[in-house]
C-alpha cells in the first residue's frame, strides 16, 4: 500500500457540455450565473434570446399568516388522532390549523420570477432575413464558467463569448467578426410584465416594481445595458441600442433589486463603470480566476470512452444502453453539479431556490421557493463533500432569518417554545403551515433545516460557526421538546398532527388521511437534533440542564425505525397501507441520508428493511426523488444499483409538464426534469456520485464504498472532504484502492476504511 501526500495525475479533460445547434427551447440553453446574477443565452443566429436573473428578484412581502386561535383546536385535533379519527382530524387541521389566507397561492407569498429578456437581433451584410449558417457549435466550459456559440455565415466566421463575471458582478457578451465592419445588431431588453425600458445617453435601461400583495409597490429592480464597440457605430432609439458595421461588440449588463439593499442603483451604477474600466482579457482572466478558486478544488477521473466525443445530447441519447462507451459522462455531471452550486449561490447571499437563480417566467412553478420536505435541502448536500463547504453559508443565514417568524408560529398553533417551521418558505421568512393539510401541516422542515447546518459542521469542524448556529438548533430542538405528545399506546413522545411529506394512507374504516401523529421522518428527525443539540451544548460547554433534559427525551423516542408486516420501514406509527406505494417521497429513509441513524454498524437490523423499502417504491418518479435514491443505494453500498438510479436520472426528456410520478430526467443542457425544470436533482445526483466514492460518516473515512462494476478497472479523485476537515485524495485498481492520503489542518488521528479493513493512522498536516 502506498501512502503518498500528493497524487500526480492527468487534470480532468475539459469539461465541457456542447451542441451543434442554437437551442429550440429554454431548456437548452446553458447556465451562466455568479451566485447573484444568471443568463442562458441561446446561441441564436439571428436571434439570440438571453434569460436574465438576479437570485434576489421575489415578488410578495413578509407577512403574518398565523392563524392565533389555531392552538385552542390543538387538544381537539390529538384526541381525534389518538382515537384514530384521522380523517376528522384532518378536516379540522384544513379548518384551523392551516395558515390563514391563500398561503402559497396568495400574492404575497410571492414568487422568484424571471429578470427578463436581452434580445439581440443581427443583420448579416449580404444575405436576405433567413441567412445560412455552417460550422454551428454552442458551448459551455466548466472549467471556465464560459459560454461561447460561433459559426459563419457568407464567408464571415462569427464568435460569442458569455459570462456571469465573478469579477465585476456583471453579465458579459462579447460578439466579434474575423472580417471587419460585420457586426449589425439591435439591442433591447423586455419583461413579460411591469417593467419600463429606455434609453438615456448610450445606456440601455429597464426597471419596475413587482407585486408585493398588498399595495402593488412591492420589490424594485433595475438593469442597465452599455456596450464598447470596435469599429462601426452605435446609435440609441427610444428603448433600444443599435449596433452598425462594427468588428466587435462588448455588451454589459448590470442589474440589481432593492432586497435588504436601498442603494442598489448606486451598486448598479458601479458595477457597470468598474466593469466598463476594465480591459476585455482581463476582465475574462479575473472571472475565471476567481471561478477557478472553487471549481478546482476536486478533480475526478473514471475513464474514457469513445462516445465523449460527442454532441451532449447525443451523449445523453446513447448513455442508457451503452454506458461502457462514455465513463466520463459521470465525471461530467458530477462536475455540472459543482459548477451549479458555484453559479447559483455565494456567501452573504441566498441558498439556490426549486431553480437554482434560474427561471424565464413570471409564474415560476411552485412559485420557484424553498420547499423544506426535501427540496431546498438536497440542493446543499453535494457542497460539503465536494469541497465547497462556504456555499452552506447562505442556507445557515436564511434560516437564522426564519426563527422570529418561526417562534410566532410555533405558540400559534402548538403553544410551543422554540421555532417551527413547515413545509415552504420564501425570501419573506414564511414559516407557517402551508394552506393544505395533507402536504402543509409537516412538522418536519425546521428540524431537518437544522441537519443542513449541523452537516456545516461535522465536515469542517468549525466551533465559531457551531457557535453562531447553536440558537437556531437549540431553538428548533425547544419546539420539538415542547411540542412532542406521549402517545397513548406505545408510550413514545411523538409530534402531532403532522404528515409524512405528501403521502397519504387508508384508514381501518377504508377511508384515507395524511394527518397522523409521529410519522417515521419526525422521529428520526427530532432523534437527530436532539443527539446533535446534546454534542453541541457538551462542545460549547453550555446549557447543562438542557442537555439532560434532551437525553431523558432522546430515550422515550420511537425507535429509528419499526419494520412493517411486510419486512419495509414503516411510514408512519401504525402500519397503515399507503394510498401510493410508489409515491416520490421516501421520507421515513431520512435516518439512512441524509442522517446518520440507519448505517450497517448501528442498526443492522435495518438495512435489509430498507431495501425492501426502495424495492416498493420502484427507481422511477420526478428526478429529485431518482436523485435520493440513488444516495440512498449508496449508503447501502450497492455500487451497481446506484449507478442504475444514475442512468435513469440521466435518460433524456424535453417534457415540461408538472409531473409527480414517473418520468423525470434531464434536459439537453443537463439541467434535471421533475419535469419541469427543478435544480435538487442534479445537485442530489451529485452529492450521489460522491456518496459513491467516499463516505465519511459511519466512524471512519471509507473510500470507493460503492462503485458499480463500470468504475472499478481504475480511477482517480482528488480533493474530496470527509468529515473532521479531511481532504482526501486516492486511486484505485481492479476495484482495490492502491493510494490514499488524508491531509487536514492540523495532523490528527483518522480511522480509514481501505479494501474492506479498518485502522487508524494520522493525518498529513497540509
Ligand atoms: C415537493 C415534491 C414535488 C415538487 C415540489 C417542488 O413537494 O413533492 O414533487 O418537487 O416539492
Amino acid at each position: 500500500m502506498l501512502l503518498i501526500s500528493q497524487l500526480s495525475f492527468a487534470q480532468n479533460r475539459a469539461l465541457r457540455l456542447w451542441y451543434d445547434k442554437p437551442a429550440q427551447m429554454w431548456e437548452e440553453t446553458l447556465p451562466l450565473g455568479n451566485g447573484r446574477l444568471g443568463m442562458t443565452p441561446d446561441g441564436g443566429v439571428v436571434k439570440e434570446k438571453i434569460v436574465l436573473n438576479d437570485i434576489t428578484l421575489w415578488s410578495g412581502s413578509p407577512q403574518d399568516a398565523n392563524n392565533y386561535n389555531a392552538y385552542k383546536v390543538l387538544p381537539q385535533i390529538r384526541k381525534l388522532i389518538m382515537e384514530g379519527k384521522n380523517d376528522e382530524a384532518q378536516e379540522l387541521v384544513n379548518k384551523e390549523f392551516v395558515c390563514t389566507g391563500p398561503g402559497s397561492g396568495g400574492a404575497q407569498y410571492g414568487k422568484f420570477q424571471t429578470l427578463g429578456e436581452l434580445q439581440l437581433q443581427f443583420q448579416y451584410p449580404g444575405v436576405g432575413d433567413k441567412p445560412q449558417f455552417e460550422n454551428y457549435s454552442r458551448e459551455l466550459s466548466l472549467n471556465n464558467a464560459l459560454a461561447t456559440s460561433s459559426f459563419r455565415v457568407n464567408g464571415v466566421n462569427y464568435r460569442r463569448e458569455y459570462f456571469t463575471s465573478f469579477g465585476n458582478d456583471v453579465d458579459v457578451i462579447r460578439i466579434t467578426a474575423d472580417k471587419p465592419g460585420q457586426l449589425n445588431c439591435r439591442i433591447s431588453l423586455s419583461r413579460p410584465e411591469r417593467f419600463t425600458t429606455k434609453t438615456e445617453g448610450a445606456e440601455l435601461q429597464m426597471y419596475g416594481q413587482l407585486d408585493n400583495g398588498t399595495d402593488g409597490k412591492g420589490m424594485q429592480y433595475l438593469t442597465k445595458v452599455k456596450t464598447q464597440i470596435k469599429g462601426g457605430t452605435q446609435e440609441t432609439q427610444q428603448d433600444a441600442l443599435l449596433v452598425k458595421n462594427a468588428t466587435e461588440l462588448i455588451i454589459y449588463v448590470s442589474a440589481g433589486t432593492d432586497f435588504k439593499n436601498p442603494s442598489y442603483k448606486e451598486k448598479v451604477n458601479k458595477d457597470l463603470a468598474s466593469a466598463l474600466k476594465k480591459e476585455y482579457s482581463l476582465q475574462k482572466q479575473q472571472h475565471i480566476t476567481n471561478f477557478q478558486k472553487l471549481f478546482n478544488r476536486v478533480s475526478v477521473n473514471l475513464g474514457e470512452g469513445e462516445n465523449e466525443k460527442l454532441t451532449t445530447d447525443k451523449r445523453l441519447a446513447a448513455f442508457y444502453g451503452n454506458p461502457e462507451a462514455d465513463k466520463g459522462l459521470a465525471v461530467l455531471f458530477y462536475q455540472f453539479g459543482r459548477y451549479l452550486s458555484i453559479s447559483s449561490t455565494r456567501v452573504g447571499l441566498l441558498p439556490p431556490n426549486l431553480q437554482g437563480l434560474w427561471a424565464n417566467q413570471i409564474n415560476t412553478p411552485w412559485n420557484g421557493d424553498y420547499h423544506l420536505d426535501v427540496n431546498i435541502q438536497m440542493n446543499q448536500w453535494p457542497v460539503e463533500v465536494s469541497n465547497l463547504s462556504e456555499l452552506n453559508l447562505p442556507l445557515a443565514e436564511l434560516v437564522r432569518g426564519m426563527v422570529k417568524n418561526g417562534e410566532r408560529t410555533a405558540k400559534a398553533y402548538y403553544n410551543a417554545d422554540g421555532w417551527i417551521a413547515h413545509v415552504i418558505t420564501n425570501v419573506w421568512g414564511f414559516t407557517e403551515p402551508g394552506e393544505s393539510a395533507s402536504w402543509g401541516a409537516s412538522n418536519a422542515g425546521s428540524g431537518w433545516l437544522c441537519n443542513n447546518l449541523w452537516d456545516h459542521y461535522a465536515f469542517t469542524n468549525d466551533k465559531e460557526y457551531l457557535k453562531s448556529i447553536y440558537p437556531i438548533l437549540k431553538g428548533s430542538a425547544q419546539f420539538y421538546n415542547s411540542a412532542l405528545v406521549k402517545d397513548p399506546k406505545s408510550g413514545w413522545l411523538v409530534t402531532a398532527p403532522s404528515v409524512s411529506p405528501e403521502n397519504s394512507f387508508y384508514l381501518p374504516n377504508g377511508k384515507s388521511a395524511s394527518i397522523s401523529m409521529g410519522p417515521t421522518i419526525d422521529n428520526q428527525i427530532v432523534r437527530e437534533l436532539f443527539g446533535n443539540v446534546i454534542l453541541a451544548s457538551k462542545t460549547l460547554g453550555r446549557d447543562e440542564d438542557f442537555r439532560n433534559l434532551l437525553e431523558s427525551k432522546i430515550t422515550q423516542l420511537p425507535p429509528v425505525g419499526q419494520v412493517s408486516k411486510d419486512g419495509r420501514i414503516m411510514e408512519w406509527l401504525e402500519d397503515y397501507k399507503e394510498t401510493e406505494p410508489q409515491h416520490r417521497h421516501i421520507s421515513h429513509l431520512y435516518g439512512l441520508y441524509p442522517a446518520t441513524l440507519i448505517t450497517p454498524n448501528s442498526t443492522p437490523g435495518l438495512i435489509e428493511p430498507s431495501k425492501k423499502t426502495l424495492e416498493v417504491r420502484g427507481d422511477d418518479g420526478p428526478s429529485w426523488t431518482i436523485a435520493y435514491k440513488l444516495l440512498f443505494w449508496a449508503r447501502l453500498q450497492d455500487g451497481n444499483r446506484a449507478f442504475k438510479l444514475l442512468k435513469e436520472i440521466l435518460k433524456p426528456t424535453l417534457r415540461t409538464d408538472i409531473n409527480y410520478g414517473a418520468g423525470g430526467g434531464v434536459y439537453p443542457n443537463m439541467l434535471s426534469a421533475g419535469p419541469p425544470f427543478q435544480i435538487d436533482g442534479n445537485f442530489g445526483a451529485a452529492a450521489g456520485i460522491a456518496e459513491m466514492l467516499i463516505q465519511s460518516h459511519d466512524g471512519y473515512i471509507e473510500f470507493i464504498p460503492s462503485i458499480p462494476d463500470l468504475w472499478k478497472a481504475s480511477g482517480e479523485v482528488k480533493g474530496l472532504k470527509a468529515r473532521g476537515n479531511f481532504t482526501v485524495d486516492f486511486s484505485w485498481k481492479d476495484g482495490r484502492v492502491i493510494t490514499y492520503s488524508v491531509t487536514s489542518p492540523n495532523a490528527k488521528k483518522v480511522k480509514v476504511k481501505v479494501n474492506g479493513q479498518v485502522k487508524e493512522i494520522v493525518s498529513k498536516k497540509i
